[in-house]
């Protein structure tokens, strides 16, 4: 039986997914999307822990391609809860007719260039497939990280992950709970949790920097004036730095007094949420002006929380924003209830998990349910999880070991007709997630009918042209904070992830680089290599 041969297999059914398949299809290439999960939303499919929501204002993370369909859809809230975004992306597989061509639980397990045929050779959980192009739309935040805790399959209690929470209800009511991490998932849900539950146990390596969301029901008005113009608000947003709107600040905070810090801080902290970081120009640049914003912020940590030991545990001791900033609604608060406990995993360390819960220090805590909130192999996980085998048979993990190299974040060398939507190089997670992702899928899907139009086979990177780009990512990042600390933005969250800072920081510069890239008909990528 001859195998079935399409122009290009997208892997993933999230945001670039479904925008992916929509322009390639209008273009007219064959194209399926292939999906692990049973329905489509990537992130916002299994991402559901309770608490889950955007923590980028709900009228700035959604799709621009469509003027009807930014006009038409209506937010009902600042910031989207999880389950809100999952009816907007299938309001979108609707109406643009997506979901015909989404083959669902559709695990890929290989993907195999044959040099001899210029084609990639995809093998699923369902059978095989041929296809020109590959575009792999796996996400930046999609590979859970479970860590080896010793006895974690002894555990006889109900053992859940935020990032890949089930799909029917989890109700706490009367449990005891463990929750390990304190990252954005557990920032999220631990209020949520701790209404619920008998008791919440907290287990914290790291205290973590949170700013409150201050969410509520959109406000029809700011809606209204957003909405009159779409197109400019969007362009404004994404001529600044991140690329998120009210990040654009000149003030530098170490030119300003002490009154006006404050004020300034105040403010910040009470409306912009990320947004925090947009007080002042140099909060990212300068140690000594982070310094300024960290100490507000963990005043504010003592003001909130009663207890002044459990206050001191809950501050955080590294450079604000140099893991991601979180945003939270009642997250410190949530620390003044009596049935909340925070464990310092420094002074009691977890030793093992049993059958009944985990022990950390010298006391055992008997739990109910036990949530791992313990991130994920960001950025690089989702695809080196794959068996992905460019020329002479090179696996893309093993090509990655010491280092993910990616020219621009979208193509690999020895990874020809590969594409990675927001890939290690681009500003992705330094960004707001949805305007970048549909700038690669517009300039993958102009790419690929570019070489359809110019008789173009085979395009590929080159060892070159992703170490200089590389270099330049590295470069940028050492003008600013964001190395201080242990983030997944470099990596040091997974032992065995080579350290190094992967997304690109600037938006603009970027935009401009791969929109130049383009126009120079792809300057830097080689096509149609013989050898
Ligand atoms: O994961 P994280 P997350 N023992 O990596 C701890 C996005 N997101 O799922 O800091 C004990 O941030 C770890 O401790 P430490 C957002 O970009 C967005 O919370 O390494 N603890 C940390 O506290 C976010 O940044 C939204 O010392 C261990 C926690 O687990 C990203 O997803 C909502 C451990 C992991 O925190 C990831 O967030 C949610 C161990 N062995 C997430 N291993 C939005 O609002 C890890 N930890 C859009």
């Amino acid at each position: 039986m001859s195998l079935r041969k399409l122009d290009v297999v997208i892997v993933g059914a999230g945001f670039s997914g479904l925008f992916l398949l929509h322009k390639l299809r209008s273009s007219g290439f064959s194209v399926a999307v292939l999906e692990k999960a049973d329905q489509l939303g990537g992130t916002w499919h299994w991402n559901r822990y309770p608490g889950a929501r955007c923590d980028i204002p709900s009228l700035q993370y959604s799709y621009q391609f469509d003027e009807d369909l930014q006009q038409e859809w209506n937010w009902s809230e600042k910031y989207s809860a999880q389950q809100e975004i999952l009816e907007y992306l299938n309001h979108v597989a609707d109406r643009f007719d997506l979901k015909k061509d989404i083959e669902f639980n559709t695990e890929v397990i290989s993907a195999r260039f044959n040099e001899e045929k210029s084609l990639w050779e995809i093998k699923t959980s369902h059978g095989e497939l041929e296809t020109k192009f590959c575009v792999m739309a796996t996400g930046c935040l999609s590979a859970p990280n479970t860590p080896d805790f010793k006895g974690l399959d002894d555990y006889e209690g109900q053992l859940l992950h935020t990032g890949k929470w089930p799909q029917t209800q989890v109700d706490f009511t009367d449990e005891s709970v463990a929750i390990i991490g304190t990252g954005s998932s557990s920032i999220q849900s631990i209020p949520v949790i701790a209404e619920q539950a008998k008791h919440l146990y907290v287990f914290q390596r790291t205290a973590n920097y949170s700013i409150p969301s201050n969410n509520g029901p959109m406000d029809p008005e700011q809606e209204a004036e957003v909405k009159s113009r779409y197109p400019e608000f969007r362009k404004e947003n994404w001529e600044n730095g991140f690329g998120i709107a009210g990040m654009a600040i000149e003030e530098m905070a170490v030119e300003d007094d002490e009154q006006g810090r404050k004020e300034k801080f105040n403010h910040h902290w009470e409306n912009e949420g990320l947004g925090f970081l947009g007080a002042y120009a140099d909060l990212m640049l300068d140690k000594e002006a982070n310094e300024m914003a960290a100490s507000f912020a963990r005043n504010k940590v003592k003001e909130i929380v009663k207890d002044a030991e459990v206050a001191e545990l809950l501050s955080p001791k590294f450079t604000i924003g140099c893991k991601r900033l979180c945003v939270d609604s009642g997250y410190f608060e949530a620390f003044n209830r009596d049935n909340v406990t925070l464990i310092d995993l420094n002074t009691n360390p977890i030793n093992c998990i049993t059958s009944k819960g985990l022990m950390a220090g010298q006391e055992e805590y008997s739990v109910d349910s036990l949530i791992l909130a313990t991130g994920f192999d960001a950025m690089t996980g989702a695809l080196t999880r794959i068996d992905i085998r460019g020329r002479k048979g090179i696996s893309l993990k093993d090509q990655w070991k010491d280092g993910a190299k990616s020219y621009l974040g979208l193509g690999i060398s020895n990874f020809p007709n590969l594409f990675t939507v927001t890939g290690p190089g681009s500003p992705s997670v330094l960004s707001n997630m949805v305007p970048s992702l549909e700038l690669h899928v517009q300039w993958i899907s102009q790419c690929i009918e570019w070489m359809r139009d110019n008789n173009k086979k085979v395009i590929e990177s080159t060892k070159a042209v992703e170490e200089e780009w590389m270099t330049l990512v590295n470069e940028v990042a050492d003008l600013t904070v964001y190395k201080s600390c242990n983030s997944w933005y470099n990596g040091s969250n997974i032992d065995e992830k080579a350290k190094e800072f992967l997304p690109f920081i600037g938006v603009p510069p970027y935009t401009e680089k791969i929109t130049e890239v383009a126009e120079q008909n792809y300057q830097g990528f080689v096509f149609d290599k013989t050898n």
